[in-house]
């Protein structure tokens, strides 16, 4: 007898999964960083699952296609995702592998976000040009010109830094360091230290952005594993990925914007910790310029062990994750943090500053 038949159907379901018998396809965009990222899951999946036959498919996307528009002007929240979500709709890729912080908090339904790795370093990190080497945000000359099409980092850091000058940029990593590196159009650039490192240029990180100078992004160095919500065996499977002080983190980061209405297009930022089963989340909406912003963090006991089972409430859905194995009164506790934080800030006039930053964003 398989030991797997000892946990029930469930897992008797899985069986086909994990024993070879099925070709698990797993869909990713074809940039560098997508198939970086798409290969560290597929490797962690073979560790769990020796036997399981996982084959890597790898797609353009809108987003892949239109590099020379900011990405908060392009509207379209599923940029990077729709083409990808077709494919696992039409049963070509069985799971999808994303940065968290390009999945919208609402996926289209039918899918779910199955599974959040452990999450790397969140933080932003400043890469400079070359004439610039060893030097931090705080030591460039005045008036020097930073690239980066992200409202929230051009919000926090004109209000932190404001000797300097912004400048959108578009374009994959690649790109971006090849713009920076080969002209002189910018004296730096800003970018999530967690791509930096997963792509192996951890080198060129001159200064971690502290959440004093620049708190960061929504699920901001998380991957995001997205699956068809009626494919019990691929959910059962990816399961094993879960991270419960990343998902908690992100679960309620994730319901913190929701909450806001917010996505690219307007600047919210977070911070989140969690210390001694309490998670704390700090969050902020700024006006495009940040010279208005509203900031508060709140708190909420959470407890971080894993679960064999979790059958009894197993495929609930919190902000579009399903994390099997991770206790559900914690995810809901944190669901309910993002929310209550967010409705506070609304109280105290979040919903003005978001509103003239979109229509400020719709002008530019
Ligand atoms: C989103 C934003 C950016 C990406 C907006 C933001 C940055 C856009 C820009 C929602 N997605 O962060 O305020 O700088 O013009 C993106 C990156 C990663 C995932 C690259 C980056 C890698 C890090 C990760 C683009 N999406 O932010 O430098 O896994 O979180």
């Amino acid at each position: 007898m398989s030991e797997d038949t000892a946990n029930g159907v469930r897992n008797s379901a899985s069986h086909n999964v994990k024993e070879n018998s099925r070709i698990i396809r797993v869909g990713t965009r074809k940039s560098q960083l997508a198939q970086t990222q798409t290969g560290s899951v597929v490797n962690m999946l073979k560790e769990q699952y020796p036997h399981a036959q996982l084959e890597v498919v790898a797609m353009t996307t809108t987003g892949d296609k239109i590099l020379d528009t900011a990405l908060s002007k392009i509207g379209e929240k599923s940029l990077f995702t729709k083409e990808l979500e077709t494919a696992l709709e039409k049963n070509e890729v069985d799971l999808v592998v994303h940065s968290l912080k390009d999945l919208p908090t609402t996926l289209p339904p039918g899918f779910t976000v199955g599974a959040i790795c452990k999450r790397e370093i969140p933080y932003d990190a400043v890469v400079v040009h070359p004439n610039n080497v060893g030097k931090t945000l705080d030591m460039l000359a005045e008036r020097s010109v930073i690239g980066t099409s992200s409202l929230r980092r051009a919000a926090q850091l004109k209000r932190r830094f404001p000797h300097l000058e912004f400048k959108d940029i578009r374009g994959n990593l690649n790109t971006r360091l090849k713009k920076l590196d080969e002209k002189d159009d910018y004296s730096a650039i800003v970018l999530a230290a967690a791509g930096l490192r997963r792509m192996g240029w951890e080198n060129r990180i001159s200064q971690i952005l502290e959440p004093e100078d620049c708190m960061y992004a929504v699920s901001q160095g998380a991957l995001g594993v997205e699956v068809r919500v009626n494919d019990p065996d691929i959910l059962e499977m990816v399961s094993v990925l879960n991270d419960t002080e990343t998902v908690l983190r992100c679960i309620a980061e994730r319901s913190f914007m929701k909450q806001l209405e917010g996505g690219c297009s307007v600047p919210i930022a977070v911070h989140s910790v969690i210390n001694e089963n309490q998670l704390y989340l700090t969050g902020a909406v700024y006006s495009l310029d940040g010279s208005d912003s509203l900031k508060d963090t709140m708190q909420t006991s959470v407890s971080t062990q894993t679960q064999d089972e979790d059958c009894s409430v197993a495929d609930v859905q919190h902000v579009g994750i399903t994390a099997k194995r991770i206790p559900h009164n914690s995810q809901a506790a944190a669901e309910k943090l993002g929310m209550d934080l967010a409705n506070l800030l609304l109280s105290k006039g979040a919903k003005d500053i978001l509103t003239v930053a979109r229509q400020l964003n719709d002008s530019r």
